[in-house]
């Protein structure tokens, strides 16, 4: 296979790769603009193994969209709606109990918990969030608010970041999702989200929540007007800030769902640009320990796949999407847990139950 890596003109980033030498923007220029994708693949998956061995994560998780009422209304969002709109919704902590009692039968490790950015509730509806899903299921790691959410509730508050995300930690928070890091390219926000914190911004909150002892995901949405050399610049970014850190635990490529947003004009993404996101991320963000891929916005089969080219996480149960499914995703809303073992061993990996951080549960 090597020699066929050198055939493909890859011999000196190969050669990077196996050193494990840092990738140069230039070398991931030249990487998504290669055509051969499996060769791709193959550097992709000497990190992943290398990193993650033949072990491919996930979790039994629950999503909870708290509202959908935001008061940034990004283009490439079909979720968002301005408060009052006819399809604004925003759920009262016992709509929220209400979702964690019907599943309290279920062997739930993580409540992943997201929403718009709400021009009027209080801090205290947030904290209560926090504490009314802690006092059904104790145990239960909540991963909730964005970068993005939290930036917001200080700004509210009129409190920093830092004494915000105390709070939320006293409160129950156990770690940051990876939303809302778009593109960080100053273009690509004034074009499709004007009203969003900037990359320097959304950055600065995941390392205030490292320093805190937190750990934090982060992602990239691709597949719209950002370019190659937009895409890799957000994994400098990231790179830096991880380096600085340590605090990130998975970059999760999200793929742009067209429909019912202001960006319809735009195709969907493909399985090759879907493949060389992962790999490329996966071999960019040599710091970040995991790559997912998240089967709600790829489908569960290219997510398999993507097992084979970088990807060592297929996120986890989910149950009750919302965020892609109202841009059109055709995806089921919810895995069974024997589902993804299934994809998982016939993917060839070693399927590896997990906790948020990655502590091993079970494996198959
Ligand atoms: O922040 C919005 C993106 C994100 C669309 O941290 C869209 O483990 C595609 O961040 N098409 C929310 N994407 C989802 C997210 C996430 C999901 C799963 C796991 C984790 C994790 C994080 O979805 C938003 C935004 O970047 N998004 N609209 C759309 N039309």
């Amino acid at each position: 296979m090597d020699a066929y890596i050198e055939q493909s003109g890859l011999g000196r980033i190969l050669a990077k790769v196996k050193n494990g030498e840092r990738l140069t923007i230039d070398d991931g220029r030249a990487l998504y603009h290669h055509p051969n994708i499996l060769a791709l693949g193959y550097l992709a998956n000497i990190v992943r193994e290398w990193k993650n061995g033949n072990q491919a994560f996930f979790i039994y998780n629950q999503h909870i969209n708290y509202s959908n009422i935001c008061v940034n209304l990004c283009k490439f969002c079909a979720f968002g709606r301005e408060k009052g709109h006819a399809l604004a919704y925003e759920m009262t902590l016992e709509e929220v109990k209400d979702k964690v009692r019907q599943r309290l039968d279920e062997p739930i490790d993580e409540i992943h918990m997201v929403g718009g950015l709400h021009p009027d509730l209080p801090f205290s509806y947030y904290l209560a969030l926090l504490r009314g899903i802690k006092e059904l299921r104790p145990d239960v790691h909540i991963q909730a608010f964005t970068c993005v959410e939290i930036h917001h509730l200080a700004q509210m508050a009129g409190m920093s970041v830092e004494h915000t995300l105390r709070q939320l930690i006293d409160a129950g928070l156990g770690s940051i999702p990876g939303g809302g890091a778009e593109v960080f390219s100053p273009r690509v926000r004034q074009a499709t989200c004007e009203k969003k914190i900037s990359g320097e911004g959304w950055l600065e909150v995941a390392k205030t929540a490292h320093r805190l002892g937190i750990k934090t995901n982060a992602t990239m949405l691709y597949g719209h007007i950002e370019t190659i050399d937009e895409r890799l610049a957000h994994f400098d970014a990231l790179r830096q800030a991880q380096d600085e850190t340590g605090g990130f635990l998975a970059f999760i490529p999200l793929a742009f769902h067209p429909k019912n947003t202001a960006m319809a004009e735009h195709a969907s993404t493909t399985g090759i640009d879907d493949l060389k996101n992962i790999a490329l991320s996966r071999l960019m963000l040599d710091n970040f320990p995991h790559i997912k891929a998240y089967w709600v916005m790829i489908g569960p089969k290219l997510a398999q796949v993507a097992l084979a080219f970088g990807a060592d996480d297929m996120d986890g149960t989910v149950k009750e999407e919302k965020i892609s499914h109202m841009a059109g995703a055709q995806t089921e809303q919810a895995l069974g847990h024997r589902t993804l073992i299934r994809l998982i061993k016939e993917a060839g990996r070693q399927p590896v139950q997990r906790d948020t951080l990655y502590n091993v549960l079970a494996a198959y």
